[in-house]
Formats: structure tokens, C-alpha cells, sequence
């Protein structure tokens, strides 16, 4: 396919103006992704320590889900589920199996994941619990991110991703996060509460990791109270905080779980909900779906992504290379970074400097030291390498994080 652009510069402009500007990039056109690294059309190779917002959890481009989707690119991509395939029930049965649910609702993006999980607790608060109709409320955290679409950011506080775009969907209660009497004070006073929608570890608050026994303490208030507990594993979810799902750290089951993002390794958009009969057989043949949920294309790239996850076991090399990287970085002891703080390959630093764009800046020396991340609200930078980094490349990264500090003096 013919570019007119050569340089980044180029690329940029064009971008500029022809696409809408609801991002802002850094200043970096990547052409090129293999494991932890990417390169840009001036051939530059950089670690990326961003990951896709953790959808790239096996590697950019990993073999193994390059060529499921190149094999079953070829052969049949999508039926529409007016139709059986020969993909859709063995990918249900594996990814049941591995998280330990009787079903899955396959949809593409996360928060059309999100979207559904809400749907089924809705559905099973009316038909199974008894809610009066149409008066199902869910309960939230503050701080929380989980997508985009309208009725979504009806229930976040981010003003950036919810100004502007009113009316906004009824139905919800926010309580703070990390305070499960919150929770608890919450589901006393409603009887209507039907779901406890939850980020284990919140993403885009900044790696927010609650204090142990957080999310035991909300099962449990949920439990008691008849409430679905609904956990958000799109992006610290599938190996990315050192456990397949981030609830396993506390041994914990969610009765409503969400996936998204490595779901398919980057490759594709995929999410599922998953749960067991009970909630999920509430929704009726033609009460919900998408023209590519579930869709064979779909179901080959999933079920070869969770594979490598566990083949590789990608889990433990998140937890042990996790914790040297948060050690290693608490070692530089620059006045600059004010907190390290994540779990597995989830991490973030929080920067503590008079000039509020010393994310940004740092940032920006990163990537001409070659290595890309983001800041996430200001002051925090989100680090979240593909899983599949090396110890050596730690030690690389944490050099040149050292060496970009000097750029705040
Ligand atoms: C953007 C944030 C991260 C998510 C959780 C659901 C979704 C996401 C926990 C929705 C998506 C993405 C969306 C992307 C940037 C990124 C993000 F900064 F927006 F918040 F990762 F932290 N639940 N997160 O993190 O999944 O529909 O996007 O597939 O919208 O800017 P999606």
C-alpha cells in the first residue's frame, strides 16, 4: 500500500489533518512491533513500556498468534452468529474451562464487554433477584475507567472522559474506592443494587493498587447483600499483574468477569464476559450480540493468545520481573519520583516537581533514550512492558530512566 509520507514529521501532518484529534500522541511514528520492542519509520527501535494499555501482554506480533490469525485470515473470518462456526464452541469451552465458568458472551471491544456485564447483572436482578423493573442500580468506584461509550462514562468522575457528552444514564452509585464499608454502607441502603462493577487494580487512575483484603472484603459484602461482584480485568487482567487475573491474588472468584485487550494479544479486538448459567442463560436468543462477537477470526487469535499466556507462563515472569523492576527503580532514589507502586508488570511512578508537564517532559526524554511510555492524570507515569522483556532489558530501561531524570533539573 503507497504512502506519500516518508519522514515521522510527514506522518504527523498527514495525521494532523485527516484523523480526529481525540488523542495526543507523543511525537513518535512507530512501523515496526517483535516482543518488547517497536521501531519507528526512521527505523529508531524503542522498548515499548506502554503495551498497547496492556493489550500487548505476549509480545507485539507474537508468533504463535500471527500465524493463527494469518491461518484462519484465510479460510473464514466471520459468519455473523446467524450462523454456527467451527471456532466459536471450542474457543467457549477452552476459555471456560481455564477461568472456570459455565459460559462466555464473546463481544470485541472492552467496554461493549463492560456494556454486557452490566446487561446480565440488569437482567439477573429482575429475573433472578426480583428487582422491580427498571430499577436495577449498579454500584461503582470512584476513580474508575471502564471505556468510553455513553452509558459508561455516565458513571465515571474523570471529567475528561465525561464533560460535554450529557444526558447521562441513570442507574448507578458511586462509593470511593479501597473502602469496602463504603461498599457496605452502599448495599445496606439499596435493596435495588444488582451489580459492584470494580477495577482490581485501577489503570488509568494510575495504577491505584487497593490495600490487601480489599476486594476479599467486597466479595464477601456482595455475597451477603445478594449483589453480583463484577470485576474489570481488561487491562490488569491475563498474566499482566504477575496471576492469570488480578482478583487471584486475593483467591478470589468474580461472579461476573470482564476481559478485553491481550485477550487476543493485540492482534484483534476481542473481549468476553464470563459467568455461569444462572446470570448468563437470563438473556434470551435475541436480546444481545454484535455483527463480530464471537466470530471465527476472533475465537483462533483468543484461544492462541490465553495459550501463550499460559505456555509461557507469562503470569510468574510478570510477578518476579515486577518486583526488580519496582526494586530497582526505588534504588535510583531520585527526588523527582515520589512513589513507585503496582503489582507484576503494572507499575507506575508518581513525579513530585514544581512544573506540571515533568510526565510529559520526562516522557519525551524517554523516547530519545528509546523507550516510550505515557503519563497517565498529570503526574503519573504508567510503565507496562509486553511480558515477554528480559531482565537485561529491565536493567536497560531502569538506565534509561535514570538517565532522563537529569532532564527535570
Ligand atoms: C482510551 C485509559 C487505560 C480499561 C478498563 C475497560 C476499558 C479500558 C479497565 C475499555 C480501556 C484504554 C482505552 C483507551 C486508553 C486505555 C486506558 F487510559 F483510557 F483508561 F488503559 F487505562 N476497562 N482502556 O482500561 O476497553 O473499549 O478501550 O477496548 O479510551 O483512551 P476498550
Amino acid at each position: 500500500m503507497q504512502t506519500t509520507a516518508q519522514s515521522s514529521q510527514e506522518f504527523i501532518e498527514i495525521e494532523e489533518k485527516y484523523n480526529a484529534h481525540n488523542y495526543h500522541p507523543l511525537p513518535v511514528v512507530l512501523s515496526k512491533g517483535k516482543g518488547a520492542k517497536v521501531w519507528d519509520v526512521e527505523g529508531k527501535e524503542y522498548f515499548d513500556f506502554l503495551s498497547g494499555y496492556s493489550a500487548v501482554n505476549q509480545g507485539h506480533c507474537h508468533p504463535k498468534i500471527i500465524a493463527a490469525l494469518i491461518e484462519q485470515a484465510q479460510k473464514l473470518t466471520l459468519t455473523s452468529r446467524a450462523f454456527h462456526s467451527d471456532k466459536l464452541g471450542e474457543f467457549a469451552k477452552y476459555i471456560t474451562e481455564l477461568f472456570g465458568y459455565d459460559k462466555v458472551l464473546p463481544m470485541n471491544s472492552g467496554v461493549e464487554a463492560v456494556e454486557t456485564a452490566i446487561k446480565l447483572a440488569r437482567r439477573w436482578g429482575y429475573d433472578v433477584k426480583g428487582v422491580e423493573d427498571g430499577k436495577a442500580k449498579v454500584v461503582v468506584c470512584d476513580g474508575n475507567f471502564h471505556g468510553r461509550t455513553l452509558n459508561v462514562i455516565s458513571f465515571s468522575n474523570d471529567p475528561d472522559s465525561r464533560k460535554g457528552f450529557g444526558p447521562y444514564m441513570p442507574g448507578y452509585e458511586m462509593v470511593a474506592y479501597n473502602n469496602a464499608s463504603a461498599l457496605e454502607k452502599a448495599l445496606e441502603a439499596d435493596p435495588n443494587i444488582v451489580g459492584f462493577l470494580v477495577e482490581p487494580i485501577q489503570g488509568e487512575a494510575g495504577v491505584n493498587v487497593p490495600d490487601e483484603g480489599y476486594l476479599t472484603a467486597c466479595a464477601e459484602l456482595c455475597k451477603k447483600h445478594n449483589v453480583l461482584f463484577m470485576a474489570d480485568e481488561i487491562q490488569c487482567g491475563l498474566a499482566r499483574t504477575g496471576k492469570m487475573l488480578c482478583i487471584d491474588h486475593e483467591n478470589i472468584t468474580a461472579d461476573i468477569l470482564i476481559l478485553g485487550k491481550a485477550l487476543s494479544g493485540g492482534a484483534i479486538p476481542v473481549s468476553a464476559v464470563l459467568c455461569n448459567d444462572d446470570i448468563m442463560l437470563t438473556i434470551k436468543p435475541g436480546e444481545h450480540g454484535s455483527t463480530y462477537g464471537g466470530n471465527p477470526l476472533a475465537c483462533a487469535v483468543a484461544q492462541t493468545s490465553l495459550q501463550v499466556l499460559v505456555d509461557e507462563d507469562m503470569a510468574s515472569k510478570a510477578d518476579c520481573l515486577g518486583e526488580y523492576f519496582r526494586q530497582e527503580v526505588r534504588k535510583l532514589e531520585s527526588k523527582f519520583i515520589s512513589l513507585v507502586r503496582g503489582k507484576g508488570l503494572l507499575n507506575a511512578i508518581i513525579i513530585k516537581h514544581e512544573d506540571e508537564k515533568a510526565a510529559w517532559k520526562l516522557c519525551l526524554e524517554l523516547k530519545e533514550n528509546g523507550m516510550l511510555a505515557k503519563p497517565t492524570h498529570g503526574d503519573k507515569i504508567r510503565f507496562a512492558p509486553p511480558l515477554v522483556i528480559t531482565k537485561e532489558e529491565i536493567d536497560e530501561c531502569v538506565g534509561i530512566i535514570h538517565k532522563s531524570l537529569s532532564i527535570l533539573e
